[in-house]
Parts: structure tokens; C-alpha cells; sequence
């Protein structure tokens, strides 16, 4: 498929996933959605990808869904479409490797919520985040409501959700939003050399690991530990984990296959 709205980059293990309409600040379309969905799912499943990094560049990084195309759908519209944010929000979430979002400028509605889906956010100084969906007489719909809350905590994300103001990079790294700040120009750089530092583990490990948080977060804490065990039991079949511990014993760094 020939992408018109992102640009995927394969380097060295690492994907980078572009937003790419300019024009709207990287508004996100139907076609955007779409073809997220597409990479996300290729990148999924091609082993040589080992992190997956999600960013519109230095300038913005998604200043939500695109109005122009909601504002005159119905509520049957909305109900009878096929949910194209949905499923790739889905695919994004569930990417079996580590998937980092390198926000700069605006990450508004549902770019803010995009950013959500990644396992990690990195914020450029410029960064400006939030939900204004309620100042267009709508709520936060593709995840907002839900995946804010669980990451930093209801009183904080209610006051995103209600007030529909933006914060900025400093603000969200203090509230938990995002892991760390760096500056603007640096953020490309700076979210690969995260990118390289989990490229570096073992691909299972990293698989396993991010499924027993993710799927740990669903369950009570006694079922999450028990996942958790699982999950750790399966690692002793791997040869990464015999090559890990071996590496660690003869004091040598590991090398490791992801198998
Ligand atoms: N949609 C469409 N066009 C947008 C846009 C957006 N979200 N944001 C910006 N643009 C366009 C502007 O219309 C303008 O186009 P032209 O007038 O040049 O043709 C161009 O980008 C540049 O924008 P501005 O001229 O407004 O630039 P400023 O620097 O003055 O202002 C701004 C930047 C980010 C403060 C402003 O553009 C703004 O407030 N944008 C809207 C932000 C917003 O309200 N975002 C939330 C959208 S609602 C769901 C799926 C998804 C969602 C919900 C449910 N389901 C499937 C259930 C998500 C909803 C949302 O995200």
C-alpha cells in the first residue's frame, strides 16, 4: 500500500511512523486512521521492526481528529461507522514490540489520545497536550476518558477532560503524561536512542513484558500476577534467557536472538 498521510522509515531495527498532512496541523482523517492501521499492522508483524517510534516531526504532532470531517455526521453516522480510529488504536496498543510517541507541538483530541496508545511519551519543549473535545460540545471518544484516568489518575484527567485546556511539556511530565521532556530540536534523536536502547533486549522478553502490563492493567491484582507468572514461566523456554544469564555469569554483554 502507498501511504499519502504517513511516511514509514525502517531503520536498524526501528520503524518511524510520520504524520503527514501539514496543512492541518496533522489532523486525523478517516485515510489517516486507515492507514495507521495498515502500517501498524505490518510493522506488527515484520521481525526485522523491533520499536516502533509514532511522531508528525518538530513542528506539531496531531491536532485531533479532523473537524471539517465530523462536524455534519449524525449520530447513525457515527454509530454505523466502521471505527477506523478505533482499530487503529487497537493495532497500536497491542504492537508486540515497544511503541514510543515523539511529541512536539500540538497533541490535541484525538492526537493527545493517540499519544496514549504508545507505551511511552517523549515531549519536545514545545509540546502543547490536551483534550478540547468539550469545547466542541463533544468528549474525549477514542480513548480519552479511559486511558487518561488509568495514567494519570481521575482528579487530574478529569480537569484535562473538563476544562479542555492545554498544558504544557513541563506540566505533563510532572502529572505522569509523558516520561521526559527534551529539547525541540532533539527530539528525533533523542527518541532513537530510546528506541535503541530496547532494541538492544530480547524481542520475547520485551513481548511478554508489555503484554503482562497491559493485560495485567485489565485484571484484579491477583489475576495480573498471575499472568505475570505465566508470562515468566514461558521466558525459561526462550534461548534469549539461557543467553542472558550465561552473558551476565562469563561478564560479558548478551547477544541476544529473540527466540
Ligand atoms: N481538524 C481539521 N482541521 C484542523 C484541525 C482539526 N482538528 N486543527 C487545525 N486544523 C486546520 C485549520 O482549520 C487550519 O486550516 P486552514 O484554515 O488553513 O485551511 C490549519 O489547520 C491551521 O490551523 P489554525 O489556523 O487554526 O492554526 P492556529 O495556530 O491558529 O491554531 C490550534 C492551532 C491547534 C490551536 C487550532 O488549529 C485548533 O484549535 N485546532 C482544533 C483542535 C481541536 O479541537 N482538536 C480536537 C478535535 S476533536 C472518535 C475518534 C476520534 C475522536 C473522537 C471520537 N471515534 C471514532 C468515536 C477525536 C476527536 C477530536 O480530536
Amino acid at each position: 500500500m502507498v501511504y499519502e498521510t504517513i511516511i514509514v522509515k525502517i531503520e536498524e531495527g526501528i520503524a518511524t511512523l510520520t504524520l503527514n498532512r501539514p496543512e492541518v496541523l496533522n489532523a486525523l482523517n478517516d485515510q489517516v486512521f486507515n492507514e495507521l492501521a495498515e502500517a501498524a499492522s505490518k510493522l506488527a508483524a515484520d521481525p526485522s521492526v523491533r520499536v516502533v517510534i509514532i511522531t508528525g516531526g518538530e513542528k506539531v504532532f496531531a491536532a485531533g481528529a479532523d473537524i471539517a470531517q465530523m462536524a455534519n455526521a449524525s449520530a447513525v453516522d457515527v454509530t454505523i461507522s466502521d471505527n477506523p480510529s478505533h482499530r487503529a488504536f487497537q493495532l497500536i496498543e497491542t504492537m508486540p514490540k515497544p511503541v514510543i510517541a515523539a511529541i512536539a507541538g500540538y497533541a490535541l483530541g484525538g492526537g493527545c489520545e493517540l499519544t496514549l496508545v504508545a507505551d511511552i511519551r517523549i515531549a519536545a519543549e514545545n509540546a502543547l497536550i490536551g483534550l478540547p473535545e468539550i469545547k466542541l460540545g463533544i468528549l474525549p471518544g477514542a480513548g480519552g476518558t479511559q486511558r487518561l484516568p488509568r495514567l494519570i489518575g481521575q482528579g487530574r484527567a478529569k480537569e484535562l477532560i473538563f476544562s479542555g485546556d492545554f498544558i504544557k511539556a513541563d506540566e505533563a511530565l510532572r502529572i505522569g503524561l509523558v516520561n521526559k521532556v527534551v529539547p525541540t530540536e532533539q527530539l528525533a534523536e533523542e527518541a532513537q536512542k530510546m528506541a535503541k536502547r530496547f532494541v538492544a533486549r530480547g524481542a520475547v522478553a520485551l513481548r511478554l513484558a508489555k503484554s503482562a502490563v497491559n493485560e495485567g492493567l485489565r485484571m484484579d491484582l491477583e489475576a495480573g500476577l498471575q499472568y505475570e507468572h505465566q508470562c515468566f514461566n514461558l521466558l525459561f523456554a526462550t534461548e534469549d534467557q539461557k543467553e542472558g544469564m550465561r552473558a551476565f555469569l562469563e561478564k560479558r554483554p548478551a547477544k541476544f536472538q529473540g527466540r
